[in-house]
């Protein structure tokens, strides 16, 4: 099949770069998003996410005209969705006294309802967001069908999950092997032909229910793995172990791969995208629901080992470095730095947060400065809490000199202990339980 033009809805982390790419490499792109602030700030050439390299990719795509932003929909050959499907906070499903999060697939629901009255005979549509299994059969099909036309045989209809890495979005966009479901072959055929316009990966079609299982499967085993890594932290330190130096051994083995523990599990995926599965059939997910519980729980094992650290928290500064969900991210949603930073507060700490991704950044009850120096000044302790390559090559002799504070806390092994020791503090680590001892 042969595309000219193509609908983008949702110009977020996943939209807006397939957006650019596909303008980019000759489609005639309309990028749809219904906040009007983004269309503006990018109708001006600026960026609202951050991501390498996407500001040229976007710079090329709409001074070459073939990429325009709007909040409202055109007529077009295809329409790719690419909206949030975040979790509901508030509203809780309850399966044999075990709590599970549901998903809030409102932002799907009106985005494929806003296409019904362009959907023309012989057009594709794409669904990208993560979704829970069956959404692509039994909510997009039904809805686009309210224009009349029947999914599958007068229009194609497909769900292709995006499997970028943020931070890494341009390059894994184009390399990436990419998955293309169709509900049926025909559709997963129109599929295959819209994303060779640019893919490299191979291109595989399967159904759509396949593709949206493989999608939540990717992150459930990440999820599942980043569980047993943090679990292995608590464990090594009731056994006064280093688990860092364990895992470095244990990964020694030719078939072992262990994950990295750490504050917690953030993001809008890994965090989320496991819940899908628990939501929809909570009788057969006791391990992914178990694996969120530790992930989860994370944050609280951080909080307990600064008690460790630092004894009584009330009346105490603690500076915190980094609030995104990962090192060198801009993006804070779902952060388990943030939970920690809460917690901390809640046990009567003052917490200074230096996030040199996003200063700027207003959160709720989070208390951001505006440069590392003013973080750390006046600080009881300085908590590493994501490992931003700025933040680990920190040098701590002469961090010394700028702060009164003479512990340290590393949850995501990123400072070198014998360097810490030797500038005057004392370095405590996650899933360490021996602290190295300054002057
Ligand atoms: N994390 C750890 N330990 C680790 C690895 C990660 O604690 O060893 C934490 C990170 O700090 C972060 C969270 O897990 O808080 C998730 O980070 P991530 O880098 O594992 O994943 P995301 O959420 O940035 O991107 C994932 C990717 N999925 C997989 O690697 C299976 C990406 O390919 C997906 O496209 C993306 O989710 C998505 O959009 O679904």
């Amino acid at each position: 099949m042969n595309f000219r033009k193509l609908c983008v809805l949702g110009l977020g982390y996943i939209g807006l770069p397939t957006a650019s790419t596909f303008a980019t490499h000759g489609l005639q792109v309309v990028g749809v998003d219904i906040n009007p602030d983004i269309i503006e700030t990018l109708r001006g050439g600026s960026l609202h996410i951050h991501e390498p390299g996407l500001g040229a990719v976007l710079e090329a795509a709409l001074e070459s005209g073939k990429l325009t932003v709007s909040t409202d929909l055109e007529e077009a050959d295809a329409f790719l969705i690419a909206v949030p499907t975040p979790f509901y906070p508030d509203r809780h499903g309850e399966y044999d006294g075990r709590q599970y999060r549901r998903a809030d697939m409102r932002a799907v629901i009106s985005a494929t309802e806003a296409i019904v009255p362009h959907l023309r005979k012989g057009n594709l549509v794409v669904l990208e967001s993560t979704s829970p299994p069956r959404t692509t059969v039994d909510l997009v099909a039904p809805v686009l069908e309210r224009s009349g036309l029947k999914a599958g045989s007068d229009f194609f209809l497909c769900y292709s999950p995006e499997r970028v890495l943020p931070g890494h979005i341009l390059s894994e966009l184009i390399e990436n092997a990419r998955v293309v479901g169709g509900i049926t072959p025909e559709s997963a055929a129109a599929g295959r032909d819209l994303y060779a316009t640019f893919v490299k990966g191979e291109i595989i079609e399967t159904d759509a229910t396949t593709a949206e299982m493989v999608k939540i499967m990717e992150n459930t085993t990440r999820d599942v793995n980043i569980a047993i890594a943090n679990e292995f932290s608590r464990l090594a330190e009731k056994f006064g172990v280093d688990v860092w130096e364990a895992i470095r051994l244990a990964n020694l083995h030719p078939r072992i791969n262990i994950l990295s523990p750490g504050p917690g599990v953030g993001g809008h995926c890994i965090s989320v995208d496991p819940w899908f599965f628990v939501e929809a059939a909570p009788e057969l997910s006791e391990l992914i629901y178990h694996a969120r519980q530790v992930n989860d729980s994370q944050p609280r094992f951080v909080v307990n080992k600064v008690k460790q650290a630092l004894g009584e928290l009330r009346g105490k500064t603690i500076a915190a470095l980094g609030l995104a969900y990962k090192p060198d991210v801009d993006d804070l949603r779902e952060s388990p730095a943030t939970e920690v930073v809460h917690l901390l507060q809640d046990a009567g700490a003052v917490v200074n947060v230096w996030e040199p991704f996003k200063p700027e950044a207003r959160m709720k009850d989070v208390h951001m400065t505006k440069s590392l120096d003013a973080a750390i000044h006046d600080a009881d302790a300085i908590l590493l809490l994501v490992k931003h390559t700025e933040f680990a090559t920190l040098p701590p002799a002469e961090l010394a000199s700028h702060t009164r504070a003479r512990i340290a806390i590393d949850t995501v092994n990123a400072w070198d202990p014998k360097n810490w020791q030797s500038a005057g503090f004392t370095l405590h680590r996650l899933g360490a339980n021996k602290p190295i001892s300054g002057l």
